[in-house]
């Protein structure tokens, strides 16, 4: 639910974010220093101020979110006008990239659309805005960024990515067996084997992939001998065992941080997960 301030906020944002994101590319190529990578918001407002806050905690100078900034949680609106005015406000340091969920034909189900029932033109020109979002980052040169995964076509490379042809780097998941396997979530969507993430990985000259998409009890789940991170940073319902994760990018070190979702707010876990960059 958000209020009338709220939805004008995002009125205003949308205008002022639009030509940012429309200059960027379908793949931007940032190179950054110390990189908080998170995923999944989906409208839980709240848990993107308790990640915001551990970021600046950790200083990082840069952040990269990997899509599916609204439905199922409460506060879409408010979670978009904080990064889309975070973006406005440091263009050059903050990726949003795009998700499943900010497409139209799924953004018109859930919450997102339900906030916006009575404001048409928001609605329309958030998905507007949705269209010119990048779909995928390539982190110093060694990290693809990207909600699903790669498309698993013959030979892919990089440049195969547009943003006008973006569903299956939307909505593929990565897979524990060889080869191109279909989807539980619908036609033309497909799992991507370990050979194929290889092989991509070797061909576009990168080290790792790190991508979204589906929730974890473990927050994090490794695939392809770690050269596939998948990731989701929160969670929908308070739990002892189930948590959300973030990581953070420096250098040849991805360092994965885990919080649980309390009666009273969240914690973070003092364990946290070192991966290493190899070719
Ligand atoms: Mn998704």
């Amino acid at each position: 639910m958000s209020d009338k301030k709220e939805k004008d906020r995002l009125s205003k944002n949308l205008e002022r974010i639009k030509p940012l994101l429309k200059k960027e590319d379908a793949v931007v190529f940032p190179d950054f220093k110390k990189t908080l990578i998170a995923t999944d918001i989906h409208g839980d407002y709240r848990a993107l101020e308790h990640i915001l806050r551990f970021a600046e905690k950790k200083e990082v100078d840069s952040y990269i979110f990997l899509g599916d900034y609204i439905d199922k949680g409460p506060d879409s609106v408010s979670v978009l006008n904080t990064l889309f005015e975070m973006k406005i406000k440091n263009p050059k340091k903050i990726i949003l990239l795009r998700g499943n969920h900010e497409t139209s034909n799924l953004s018109g189900w859930f919450e997102f659309a339900e906030d916006l029932v009575n404001d048409p033109e928001i609605f329309d020109a958030s998905n507007a805005v949705f269209e010119q979002m990048p779909i995928a980052a390539v982190l110093n040169n060694k990290i693809l960024c990207v909600h699903g995964c790669i498309a698993g076509t013959k030979n892919e490379t990089l440049k195969e990515i547009s943003k006008k042809n973006s569903k299956s780097y939307l909505w593929n998941d990565p897979g524990t067996e060889d080869g191109l396997l279909p989807s539980q979530r619908g036609s033309g969507i497909y799992r991507i084997g370990p050979d194929m993430i290889k092989k991509y990985l070797k061909q576009n000259d990168l080290q790792m992939i790190i991508r979204g998409h589906t929730s974890h009890t473990e927050g994090v789940k490794c695939f392809c001998d770690d050269k596939l991170i998948s990731l989701y940073s929160t969670l929908p319902y308070i739990s002892p065992t189930v948590r959300a994760a973030v990581a953070i990018a420096k250098e040849d070190e991805i360092k994965l941080y885990y919080y649980r979702k309390t009666k009273t707010g969240f914690e973070w876990e003092n364990e946290t997960q070192k991966l290493k960059l190899r070719k």
